[in-house]
């Protein structure tokens, strides 16, 4: 009747760790969202200039404002997100390490016109 005992605790022991790298994997899958969107009247701005995340997977959000008679999307860190009309949104995945980036916009000429702002990565 021992050997039961110790299987019963070993499967119990196989469980807990199972469940704990489970656990584990979720949380480091599911990414930091941050939303952001782009000016409403059709400016080359984002109505933030400054986002801030811990390091890992981060996910920005952008949403194009019904009204801005424009394509814009948003881009970080080397990836970038599509361009979108109005009414949609754009987004992009990074990881990132401790640091400052810059988001933007990839249409031709929106970043140089203003179109961008940074992401403070800091544990
Ligand atoms: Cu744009």
């Amino acid at each position: 009747m021992k050997w039961i005992a110790g299987a019963i605790a070993m499967t119990l022991l196989a469980l807990a760790l199972v469940s704990g790298v489970d656990v584990a994997g979720a949380k480091s899958k599911k990414p930091q969202e941050r939303s952001l969107k782009a000016a409403g009247n059709g400016a080359l701005k984002f109505d933030k200039s400054r986002l801030s995340a811990r390091p890992g997977k981060i996910e920005l959000v952008m949403k194009n404002p019904r009204g801005t008679g424009l394509e814009h999307g948003i881009a970080i860190a080397g990836k970038r997100g599509k361009l979108v009309g109005p009414g949609k949104t754009s987004s992009v995945e990074v990881t990132l390490k401790p640091g400052t980036y810059t988001f933007y916009c990839p249409f031709p000429g929106h970043r140089a016109a203003g179109m961008r702002g940074k992401l403070v990565v800091a544990r």
